[in-house]
């Protein structure tokens, strides 16, 4: 193997490890007014679809939740609970129900801190 070909395999494992480094999340909130059908549906993905790191969203009736795929280098869960209200809605993550209790609404620390928590998990 001569030194070009060498460079080669270096740049193509770097390239490789640059994309497994990505880091994607999901962040499953309730919204307030609730989902009552699929226009509702609708409204909520065409609006969060041109938000910045929304890679998917999933929307269950049934359960009244909405689960955002993001890529947590553009974007954080904070921001995209946000975002809601650019178009009437108020989100709550669905994990922080335990602490909604104790800490106010519209805090963007909490999120912060299970965001960084959860990151170490994985
Ligand atoms: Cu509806």
């Amino acid at each position: 193997m001569n030194l070009k070909h060498a460079l080669l395999v270096v740049l193509a494992l770097t390239t490789t490890l640059t994309l497994a480094a990505k880091d994607i999340k999901t962040l499953v909130v309730t919204t307030t007014p609730q989902m009552h059908c699929g226009g509702c549906e609708t409204k909520i993905k065409s609006n969060l679809r041109f938000e910045k790191g929304v890679k998917d969203i999933a929307t269950d009736l049934e359960r009244q939740t909405v689960t955002i795929t993001y890529d947590a280098d553009k974007t954080t869960a904070a921001a995209l609970v946000q975002s809601f209200g650019k178009f009437g809605y108020e989100a709550r993550p669905v994990a922080a129900e335990a602490d909604k209790a104790v800490a106010p609404k519209k805090e963007a620390k909490p999120a912060e801190g299970r965001k960084a928590a959860s990151a170490k998990r994985q």
